[in-house]
């Protein structure tokens, strides 16, 4: 009875190292872009890189027989790999193979993840897709801050005039005030030249006049004594 137990064991063992890598694979063409999938029609298929060969059961076996990913587009078992999301309703894209099973839904048709460990709904249906949406949402974001930014730099500009409006505004009450000044010393020296000429004239008058008063007593005085 121990000896049949045992050979099942062992039976049983060979079987599951021999399968298992498919158990553990993902579907062949899973993580392959449609253009693709006749690339890897043959039996024998050549890495893209030129690298090397493998047969098609090599195809997303989970191990890595081409050192660009040909040969693992749908695992992670490739680091250079990348993973085709269809995202059927959404926006089609590639993923490095890093985010295939990784716990995180990368995929909006939740094809990434589908080793059974983590379950990720499908939300590309009728425009559903949340990333494309979170793009949008960004883009409208980035669209209101870049009015915002606008907005701000308009303001920005308007307070720079004015400030302009205020310094030229300054320069001219101070030019204004440097005219008066020197139209009033101009004024109050044109003022004082004309005085000092009046005085001038004035002194020159009464000296005139002394003269003539002079030369008149003289004359009286030759008219009395003669
Ligand atoms: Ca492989
Ligand atoms: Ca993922």
């Amino acid at each position: 009875m121990e000896g049949s137990v045992t050979l099942s064991l062992v039976f049983a063992f060979f079987v599951f190292s021999a399968y298992w890598p498919s158990v553990l694979s993902a579907p062949s063409l899973l993580g392959v872009h449609p253009l693709d999938e006749k690339y890897f029609d043959s039996e024998k298929v050549k890495c893209k890189d030129g690298s090397s060969f493998f047969s098609r059961d090599r195809l997303n076996d989970n191990f890595c027989d081409c050192v660009d990913g040909t040969d693992e587009p749908g695992t992670s078992a490739c680091p250079r790999g990348r993973f085709y999301c269809r995202n059927m309703g959404g926006r089609p894209k590639f993923l490095f193979s890093s985010n295939v099973n990784d716990n995180i839904c990368d995929c909006c048709d939740g094809s990434d993840e589908y080793d059974g460990s983590f379950s990720c709904p499908n939300t590309c249906v009728m425009g559903g897709n949340i990333e494309y949406k979170a793009e949008i949402r960004h883009s409208t974001v980035n669209y209101v801050n870049a009015i915002d930014s606008r907005e701000s730099k308009v303001g920005n500009k308007l307070e720079e005039l004015i400030q302009n409006l205020e310094g030229l505004k300054a320069l001219w009450i101070i030019q204004l005030v440097v005219f008066v000044f020197v139209l009033a010393v101009w004024l109050f020296r044109l003022h004082a030249t004309k005085s000092n000429s009046d005085i001038e004239a004035m002194s020159t008058s009464d000296a005139e006049h002394q003269q003539a008063r002079k030369w008149l007593e003289v004359d009286f005085w030759e008219l009395s004594h003669n």
